[in-house]
């Protein structure tokens, strides 16, 4: 399918080469980012390009990013808030004259995607991400420093040594930020960067909250449809959309996933897709992540093509996380080999319902 996408770390960081995802067949885009850059801070011109052109050159194609995070300020919703939302808009500008076309961001307190396992075994032996209620009941700082112990010296996003280390403090901000304020300050932040958006021709695609739930008493506000027309409504305009994480919306066993991405792709609010399966454990809403194929997790990955199919899906695709298999003990859900299977296994979907439907 077209613009099929893989995430890059970047030449430093990633152990996988431009050259490697250009050998996954179908793959024409890269979904990069400036790691470097502190969050909050502009994102230089001279380093946007060259990442350009260290992308184009490999003969990919560089049009989204994952992700421009947003700092604390903003959805703590404090004065600092209106210098750092300037800075977003610049590196909107910065990264539009590049050819940036989509900027995937999520609005969660604090932290990132949250797992309690990064290395749960499955019984043909290889290792996946897992997160189980029972694991998150305690100290955010022992259970998050337990799962970073296991992380083959990566460090996952948002839980940088710095960061825990200001843990108290970052949970002290927050203690008068409820759903509806976190509500409020996402519909400041729009208000000020659509119009750029739109000047720019830069669509912001929202991430959802992984997993889609509210997590050590902080608030969670992209879980389900509902949250999804309410975001929608805050800043009525195309470039106000959503990515639509297949997992992610997933873990919670409510959400109708296909009929989700039928309803926001229809009304071309979701420029951008994560595919992803996970599989469900016991009667908590526990999961592990799974293998892409529909038969190995609980979601139903040919209804999920079928629905961008048959609603003229033509934005950007990549597989979300995979597994570790093969003895690669990579970056956790973010390997080679679980991932560029995903792309085959996506684009072989996509092929036949193509085919099917002539
Ligand atoms: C989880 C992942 C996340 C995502 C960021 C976007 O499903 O896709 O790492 O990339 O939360 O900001
Ligand atoms: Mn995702």
């Amino acid at each position: 399918m077209k613009n099929m996408g893989f995430r890059w770390y970047g030449a430093k960081d990633d152990a996988i080469s431009l050259q490697d995802i250009r050998q996954i067949p179908g793959t024409t885009q890269v979904v990069g980012a400036l790691f470097d850059i502190p969050v909050g801070e502009v994102w230089p011109n001279d380093e946007i390009a060259a990442l350009k052109q260290e992308v184009t050159e490999a003969g990919l194609k560089l049009e989204v990013i994952e992700s421009v995070n947003i700092h604390d300020d903003i959805k703590i919703g404090l004065p600092s808030r209106d210098q750092y939302i300037e800075n977003y808009q610049q590196t909107i500008r910065n990264l539009s004259a590049y050819g940036i076309k989509v900027i995937c961001y999520n609005f969660m307190p604090i932290f990132d995607w949250v797992r309690t396992d990064l290395h749960f075994p499955l019984a043909d032996g290889s290792t996946d991400l897992a997160f189980q209620h029972q694991k998150v009941e305690g100290d955010p700082e022992d259970i998050l420093r337990s799962v970073q112990d296991n992380s083959n010296g990566y460090i996952l996003p948002g839980w940088e040594p710095e960061r825990l280390a200001q843990l108290k403090e970052l949970f002290a901000a927050y203690k008068d930020v409820d759903a509806q304020k976190l509500t409020e300050n996402l519909k400041y932040f729009l208000d000020a960067i659509i119009p750029v958006c739109e000047e720019c021709d830069v669509r912001m695609a929202m991430h959802p909250d992984d997993p889609p739930r509210p997590l050590f008493g902080l608030p969670r506000i992209y879980k389900n449809r509902e949250d999804m027309l309410t975001i929608e409504q805050l800043h009525e305009s195309p470039y106000n959309a959503f990515t639509i994480c297949t997992g992610s919306l997933g873990e919670n066993p409510a959400n109708d996933v296909p009929a989700i991405i039928r309803e926001f792709v229809a009304k071309d609010r979701a420029p951008f897709i994560h595919a992803r399966n996970i599989k469900f454990m016991g009667t908590e809403g526990d999961f592990h992540e799974s293998a892409h194929l529909s038969s190995a997790g609980s979601l139903d990955m040919y209804e999920i093509m079928k629905a961008l199919y048959d609603t003229g899906f033509d934005g950007y695709i990549r597989p979300d996380h995979g597994r570790d298999i093969w003895g690669e003990n990579g970056r956790p859900g973010y390997g080679l080999y679980d991932r560029a299977l995903g792309i085959s296994y996506l684009n072989g979907l996509w092929e036949a319902i193509e085919k099917g439907n002539k």
